[in-house]
């Protein structure tokens, strides 16, 4: 299925057709959910990969064998991508692992009633969007990146592939009051205290893991390490569907590089969007790396306690 230059517009939203059809996105909105299956949900560029990996290595008590072997798309696949049913017949494993993009307002009715454990993963906007833009450089089944301007003006109006970020975080982090299955994880959490991070995750899905399996879990999924493993790291596919030569896509891995992109223009402009459009909401975020010291790791996420 190559249909590199194929947009799917489904209730409204944009998605590749390389990896979507009408049939694979329909599927997904009712979505027979299993109460033990684990489901990783974020908006592109957040830190899906690396939840992925976090939750093999926890799953697989800090044993790597999984992560230097299968590649992420088949421990847990995208649930709307056309290949996810082949995947999930193909594997017997349990707890199922699976990832989607889709925002709340799509698939909140599948999971209705389900005990399955949702984690939300979210980073800072201006790194996304940075991070994003790369990645349509390099991703031949996204549209064209255009000029940075005109892409950070595409992602404000919540017009880029996948759609609108505000939506998309705003509408996964209001159900924290109402799901107690539902979890949030920020990159930032993850970067900044990452043993903290894991651990808290590894409670969160009941799976209580002793000191070296955390530590074997922290040094598999470092940013140094991920950006080796093939299983992760994306080099698998092919050069005409990514072209590793214009980008990779574990690019820099760090927190506050929307520095190097914005002018301060357009960082006043994001301002006063994510001001009207986060009205209301309570997540807080770290939006500079220097932020480090100055956060505390306990003041970092469970649940409705979230520093983005
Ligand atoms: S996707 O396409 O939606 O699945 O992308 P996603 O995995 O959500 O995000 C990719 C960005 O996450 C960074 N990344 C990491 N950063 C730090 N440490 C680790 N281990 C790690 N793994 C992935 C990856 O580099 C992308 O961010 P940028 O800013 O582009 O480097």
């Amino acid at each position: 299925m190559a249909r590199l230059d194929v947009t799917e517009v489904f209730h409204g939203i944009s998605f590749p057709g390389h990896l979507h059809t009408q049939d694979s996105l329909q599927l997904a909105l009712k979505f027979p959910f299993q109460d033990t299956d684990i489901l990783i949900v974020s908006y592109p560029k957040s830190g899906t990969t690396w939840v992925q990996e976090v939750v093999s290595l926890i799953s697989s008590k800090g044993d790597t064998h999984i992560s230097e072997n299968v590649p992420n798309w088949a421990r847990s696949p995208w649930l709307e991508q056309y290949y996810c049913a082949a995947v999930l017949e193909s594997s017997s494993s349990t707890p199922r692992v699976l990832t989607t993009h889709l925002p709340q307002h799509l698939l909140g009715p599948a999971l209705h009633g389900s005990k399955a454990k949702v984690i939300y993963v979210s980073r800072n906007p201006k790194d996304v969007v940075v991070s994003f833009y790369h990645f349509h450089k390099m991703a031949n089944f996204l549209p064209e990146a255009g000029s940075f301007p005109e892409f950070l003006n595409l992602f404000l109006e919540g017009k880029l592939s996948y759609g609108c970020w505000f939506d998309h975080v705003t509408g996964w982090t209001n159900q924290t009051a109402t799901m107690n299955n539902l979890y949030h994880i920020t990159y930032e959490e993850l970067s900044q205290d990452p043993r903290g991070a894991i651990k808290r995750l590894s409670s969160f899905l009941q799976c209580p893991l002793v000191e070296d399996e955390v530590n074997s879990c922290v040094k598999q999924c470092s940013f140094s390490s991920m950006k080796h493993n093939k299983m992760v790291n994306y080099t698998l596919v092919p050069e005409a569907i990514m072209d590793h030569d214009k980008g990779s896509f574990m690019r820099k891995g760090k927190i506050g590089d929307w520095k190097n992109m914005f002018t301060e223009e357009q960082s006043q402009h994001f301002n006063s969007v994510f001001k009207s459009k986060m009205q209301g909401c309570t997540l807080e975020f770290v939006w500079d790396e220097r932020d480090k010291e100055e956060t505390r790791a306990d003041k970092l996420s469970p649940l409705n306690n979230t520093k983005l």
